[in-house]
Formats: C-alpha cells, structure tokens, sequence
C-alpha cells in the first residue's frame, strides 16, 4: 500500500517564518531556521524546527545515509522554484512518499525520521 501526503500548510508556514526573519533577527536565531536553507536547494534538517544537522540538495540523494540523513529528518524547506520534490520513505525512491511544493517550510509529521531518500521531480513510485 502507497499513500500520497500533500504539503498543505506550506504556503502559510513560510510566509510566517518570512514574517518573523524582518531586518534583525538575531543571528542565533536565524542559524537554527529554516532560512539556512540555500535558494535553490531543497533541505532536510534533523529538528522539527529546521533546527540541528542539515543536509541541502539540489538533485537529491538515493540514500540519505551519505548525508548522515537517513531516518532523521524531522523537518524541511524547498527553496527550489518551479519544481515539485519528492520524499520517500526506502531508499532508492521507494515505500511511501510525500510531494512537496515550492515554499513548503516545516515539520514532517507523517514521515518523521523516516526518510530514507529524496529526489526533483514528480513523485513516480
Ligand atoms: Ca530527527
């Protein structure tokens, strides 16, 4: 059984954080956020809050392991334009997955340290 999951609360979560970032956020702050996610690339981090590890991609990976990823990420931003990105549950683009739209900043609830790789592109499964 595969189950698809859409990124619903994306849009409003990362016009919040845009919000909270104004002109001086604290460094501190900023370092444990989503905004370290560089523009263009697609970001797992090992904190529901974009806080801890983070591994950034801009193809993505068959196995997060090379990342010192796999099984968890808690949360993730895409700050790739234009372009739908998947997550999955195995390795090698298998099991249950998720897509995710650009601007999507926020918790993984139903895959929480779960994922085990991530790619560009329409989820094909
Ligand atoms: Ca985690």
């Amino acid at each position: 059984m595969r189950s698809a999951y859409s990124w619903a609360v994306a849009a409003a979560s990362i016009a919040a954080t845009a919000l909270t970032a104004a002109p001086a956020a604290p460094a501190e702050s900023a370092a444990r956020s989503f905004e370290r996610c560089p523009a263009g690339h697609f970001c797992l981090f090992d904190g529901y809050d974009g806080s801890g590890l983070m591994a950034s991609f801009r193809q993505g990976s068959p196995n997060l392991a090379g990342q010192s990823m796999d099984n968890r990420a808690s949360s993730l931003a895409h700050n790739v334009p234009d372009t739908v990105w998947c997550v999955y549950e195995g390795r090698n683009y298998t099991g249950d997955y998720f897509r995710v739209y650009p601007g999507a900043a926020g918790p993984l609830s139903e895959l929480d340290n779960a994922i085990s790789s991530v790619r560009r592109g329409e989820c094909s499964p």
